[in-house]
C-alpha cells in the first residue's frame, strides 16, 4: 500500500462513512477516517488468522480478565502493520500531521493499573507470536475515572470514552448469551436444575488485536450487558415513562462502570454480578466453539486453556463444573478434573485486603447453585487430600483465592520473589498439598508499544546499530553491549534522551503551563497511589532535600525535577492525603526563589497509558521504592529500564530480576529486604527510633506537621504524620536514610554525564528479557501447552 492509496482510502471513508468532506472535516473526523482505512487492512489479516485457526482447530488460549488497559489503538495498528510512512505521507498530502491525529484518540481506560495493562501487553504479544487466543472481558461504558485537582485535592469525574464513535470494535449481534442470577435450585431426574430469576443478555463486541508485522491477529471480546426485554410498553402506555425504561437501566448497570479500586476487594453485590456476568458468558462462548468443532467433552482441556487473571473470574471453577455436570451430565469428579485441566490462575498480590472473599449470604442469594457446588468441590478436594487443613469457606465467607487455586492445574506468580513468597505465605498449605502447581512467570511489557512507538529516537538508534530484529526478539538488545564503550554511540544515546526530554518539556509548557529545564535530572514516580508504593517516602525525601538546599544553596546541587502521576481509589482516604500533600509541597517549593532552580515538584493530573508513553522515554531515574515483599512485580520498572532510566529501588518484585540483569552498578539499590521488613516490624517503636537517628527525617516530618506546606490549615497532615511516627506499617521511616543515601549516589552519577549515559545505555542493552513475548512463551510452555500458528 502506498501513501497515495492510503490517502484515497481516507478520503473515501471521510465521504461515505462520515458524510463529510475535507473542507468541513474536524480532527476527529480525520482520525476516524484514518482509523477506518487502517482497520480495513487489519481486518484482512484478522480474517487470515481466523481461517488458519478454523483449519487447524488448535488448542486456544482464553484470557479472562476484568481489566484490559489498552490505551489508544490507532498507533498500535499503524505501527504493527508497518504503515507509518504511508500514514505520514497520506496525511501530509491532506495538510495534517500524524501525531496530532493519533493523539485525538481517547484512551480506552478499561483497567486500573498494572494488572489491566499486563493483560493488554499480553494480548499484543499473543498476536505477535501467533498464539491463537481470545481475550474476554467487560465493555465498560465508563472506564477509570478522570482525575483533576482542586486546591491540590483529587477530584474524580466520569470517563466517557464511548461517547465518541469507537472505530475498533464490531458488534456481534449473532453472539450473545443469557446470564441469570438468583432464583432457586430444584432437582429433575437426579440432576440439579438452577432456575435463575433475573436475566440479562451479554452482547459481544469484538476488537481485533494485531501483532507485529501483521503476521497474526486475535480477538478481544468484551461483553456488554443488555436487557432481555428492552422496554416495557404496557407501563409506557399507562404513562409511567421512567418506569418503562427501568429494565433496560437495571441490566445496563452491570457493564456501566469499572470499579476504581486497585488491590482492594470491594465486597459489593454489583461487582460480584460483573464477575459472574463476564465469566459465565465467556465460558459458554468457549463451550459453544468447542462443541461446534465436534470434540468429546472429556477432551476440552486439549482444546481450551483458560487463564484467570487474578481471582476476579474465579467463579469460572464452579461455573464450568456446573456447565459440565448439571447441564451436560458429566460425573462430578470428572467435571472437576476436566475443569481443572482447562483452568489456571495468576495471582497478582499477597496483600490480604486484596484477596477476594464473598459473603456466603450474598453468594447464596445471587448464585445458589454455585454455593452448593463450592461445598461439593470442597468435599471432593478434601477426599483427594486426607489430612488437609484448607477450606474454601471461612467465617461465613467464600475464599476466591483458594477456589481459584483448587480449580487450577497451574497457579503462577508474576516475579520470582513474589512466587517464592506465595509458596511461603498465602498459599503455603495448598502448596504443600500440591507442590507442582505453583510456577513463576515473570511479567513483561510489549516492546512494540513501550519502545518502538513510544521512543522513536531510541528505536532508530538501536536499529541503526543492530538492525530491526530486536522488535520481536528483544534479547537482541544484548548486541548493543559492544557499543557501550563507544563514545560515538553513547553520544547518540545521550542525544536521543536529551531530545526526548526537550520534547516533554515543550509539552509540559504547552499543556500544563509549567517550565522545566531539560538539563535537570527527571526523577519519575508514576503508578497508582498506595501506601505500599510509598510515594510518601519520595515526598519526605523531597522535603528534606529542600531544607538542605535552603540551608546551603551554594553547595553545587544537581538540578532535579520530581515528577509524580497516579490516581488514588476514590475511597482510599490516606492515598488522597498523599496526593494533597505532594501538591501542597509542590506549591511551596516551586515558588521558592532560592531552591526552585535546583528542585521542582510536579504532580501531573490524570495519569493514563498515553501519559506514560510520553513520560517514560523522557525519564532519567525510575522510582520503584515499595516496601520489600509488597509489590508483586511491577511492569513500569521494566518500561523505564528499557528506555534508559536506571532504577532507584528496593529488592521487591521484578526489581530483583532487573538488577540481576542490568548489573548492581547500574541500579541504585536501597532499603530492607522482605525478610528484614518482617523483622523490623517486630521492633517496638521502629518509626520513632528511625526518626531519632536521622535529623533530616525528623526535620521533614516536623515541617509537615507544623504546617509549612499548609499554612492556612496547619493540622491538615496530622493524620499522615501520626501514621508515619506511629505504626508506620510500610516502614517509610525505617527505610528513609538508606533512600536518602541512594538518592545522593544517583545525583553524583548524574553529575558525570559519561558515567550516567553508560549506565542508562546498560539498562537498555540488558533489559531485553523483560519483553512480554518472553512471558507469553513461558505461559505457553509451562501452563497452556499451546503452539503458534502461521496465517497465509
Ligand atoms: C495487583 F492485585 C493486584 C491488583 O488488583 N491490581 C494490580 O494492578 C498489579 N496489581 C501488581 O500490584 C503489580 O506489582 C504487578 O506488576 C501487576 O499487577 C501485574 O502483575
Amino acid at each position: 500500500m502506498t501513501a497515495a492509496d492510503l490517502r484515497d482510502a481516507i478520503l473515501r471513508h471521510l465521504a461515505y462513512e462520515l458524510g463529510t468532506d475535507p473542507g468541513h472535516a474536524t480532527l476527529h473526523d480525520w482520525r476516524i477516517a484514518l482509523s477506518l482505512a487502517v482497520r480495513d487492512r487489519l481486518v484482512d489479516r484478522w480474517f487470515a488468522a481466523n481461517s488458519a485457526t478454523r483449519a487447524a482447530q488448535p488448542k486456544r488460549v482464553y484470557y479472562l480478565s476484568m481489566e484490559f488497559l489498552i490505551g489508544r489503538l490507532l498507533e498500535d495498528a499503524i505501527v504493527n502493520l508497518r504503515l507509518e510512512d504511508q500514514a505520514r505521507g497520506a496525511l501530509a498530502d491532506l495538510g495534517l500531521e500524524l501525531d496530532a491525529v493519533v493523539q485525538n484518540e481517547p484512551d480506552a481506560a478499561l483497567g486500573n493499573g498494572g494488572l489491566g495493562r499486563l493483560a493488554a501487553c499480553f494480548m499484543e504479544s499473543l498476536a505477535t507470536i501467533g498464539c491463537p487466543a481470545f481475550g474476554y472481558g467487560i465493555r465498560y461504558e465508563n472506564g477509570l475515572f478522570r482525575q483533576s485537582f482542586q486546591d491540590g485535592r483529587q477530584v474524580e469525574e466520569p470517563e466517557d470514552w464511548l461517547s465518541q464513535f469507537h472505530a475498533w470494535e464490531f458488534e456481534r449481534r449473532d453472539v450473545s448469551q443469557e446470564i441469570r442470577f438468583g432464583g432457586e435450585v430444584t432437582e429433575k431426574d437426579g440432576r440439579a436444575v438452577w432456575t435463575g430469576a433475573e436475566a440479562v443478555i451479554a452482547a459481544a463486541f469484538d476488537t481485533p488485536i494485531i501483532g507485529w508485522k501483521g503476521r497474526w491477529a486475535n480477538t478481544l471480546r468484551l461483553w456488554s450487558a443488555q436487557p432481555l426485554h428492552g422496554f416495557d410498553l404496557a407501563r409506557f402506555n399507562r404513562g409511567e415513562y421512567a418506569a418503562a425504561a427501568e429494565p433496560e437501566a437495571t441490566a445496563r448497570t452491570i457493564s456501566r462502570v469499572l470499579y476504581p479500586d486497585d488491590t482492594t476487594g470491594q465486597g459489593k453485590e454489583l461487582r460480584l454480578k460483573q464477575e459472574y456476568f463476564f465469566t459465565a458468558a465467556s465460558l459458554r462462548d468457549i463451550l459453544r466453539r468447542f462443541e461446534e468443532e465436534g470434540g468429546a467433552l472429556a477432551d476440552l482441556p486439549k482444546k481450551a486453556a483458560i487463564q484467570l487473571n487474578d481471582t476476579h473470574p474465579a467463579i469460572a471453577g464452579p461455573e464450568l463444573v456446573r456447565l459440565l455436570h448439571d447441564e451436560r451430565g458429566m460425573a462430578l469428579d470428572e467435571a472437576i478434573a476436566t475443569a481443572r485441566g482447562c483452568l489456571s490462575y495468576t495471582n497478582h498480590t499477597l496483600m490480604p485486603e486484596a484477596l477476594e472473599r464473598w459473603s456466603e449470604d450474598l453468594m447464596t442469594r445471587l448464585l445458589p447453585r454455585h454455593m452448593q457446588l463450592i461445598e461439593r468441590i470442597d468435599e471432593v478436594h478434601a477426599a483427594e487430600m486426607p489430612g488437609r487443613r484448607v477450606t474454601l469457606r471461612e467465617h461465613g465467607e467464600v475464599k476466591m483465592g483458594e477456589i481459584a487455586f483448587t480449580m487450577a492445574h497451574k497457579v503462577n506468580g508474576v516475579s520470582a520473589l513474589h512466587t517464592d513468597l506465595m509458596k511461603e505465605t498465602v498459599f503455603a498449605e495448598l502448596h504443600r498439598l500440591h507442590p507442582d502447581r505453583i510456577v513463576n512467570e515473570t511479567n513483561g511489557v510489549t516492546p512494540r508499544r513501550w519502545v518502538l512507538s513510544a521512543n522513536p529516537r531510541l528505536s532508530r538508534l538501536i536499529t541503526d546499530v543492530i538492525g530491526e530484529g530486536w522488535v520481536d526478539d528483544l534479547e537482541q538488545l544484548h548486541q548493543l553491549e559492544a557499543s557501550l564503550s563507544d563514545p560515538g554511540f553513547l553520544d547518540a544515546y545521550a542525544k536521543a534522551k536529551r531530545e526526548n526530554k526537550e520534547e516533554f518539556a515543550d509539552w509540559l509548557a504547552a499543556e500544563q503551563g509549567v517550565r522545566v529545564d531539560p538539563e535537570a535530572l527527571f526523577d519519575v514516580q508514576i503508578k497508582r497511589i498506595h501506601e505500599y508504593k510509598r510515594q510518601h517516602l519520595n515526598i519526605l525525601e523531597t522535603v528534606a532535600l529542600w531544607r538542605e538546599i535552603k540551608a546551603n544553596p551554594g553547595a553545587g546541587w544537581v538540578p532535579r525535577v520530581k515528577i509524580f502521576a497516579g490516581k488514588a481509589a476514590p475511597g482510599y482516604v490516606f492515598a488522597k492525603e498523599i496526593i494533597h500533600l505532594i501538591n501542597d509541597v509542590a506549591s511551596v517549593l516551586n515558588a521558592d526563589p532560592v531552591t526552585s532552580p535546583y528542585l521542582k515538584v510536579l504532580f501531573l493530573p490524570n495519569y493514563n497509558v498515553s501519559l506514560a508513553e510520553r513520560l517514560i522515554p523522557a525519564a532519567d531515574l525510575s522510582e520503584q521504592i515499595s516496601t520489600a515483599g509488597k509489590e508483586a512485580s511491577g511492569t513500569g520498572n521494566m518500561k523505564f529500564a528499557l528506555n534508559g532510566a536506571p532504577t532507584i529501588g528496593t529488592l521487591d518484585g521484578a526489581n530483583v530480576e532487573i538488577r540481576e540483569r542490568v548489573g548492581a552498578r547500574n541500579f541504585f539499590l536501597f532499603g530492607m529486604t522482605a525478610a528484614e521488613v518482617e523483622a523490623r516490624r517486630a521492633v517496638p517503636d521502629h518509626a520513632r527510633l528511625a526518626i531519632q537517628a536521622d535529623p533530616r527525617l525528623g526535620g521533614a516530618l516536623k515541617a509537615i506537621s507544623q504546617g509549612a506546606f499548609s499554612p492556612k490549615d496547619r493540622h491538615r497532615y496530622r493524620g499522615v504524620v501520626a501514621n508515619l511516627t506511629g505504626q508506620d506499617y510500610f516502614l517509610v521511616c525505617s527505610d528513609f536514610t538508606a533512600y536518602w543515601d541512594a538518592q545522593r549516589r544517583a545525583e553524583a552519577a548524574y553529575a558525570d554525564p559519561e558515567v550516567w549515559h553508560r549506565m542508562a545505555a546498560c539498562n537498555t542493552a540488558r533489559s531485553g528479557w523483560f519483553s512480554s513475548d518472553r512471558t507469553i512463551r513461558g505461559y505457553m510452555g509451562d501452563i497452556w501447552g499451546t503452539v503458534p500458528l502461521v496465517a497465509e
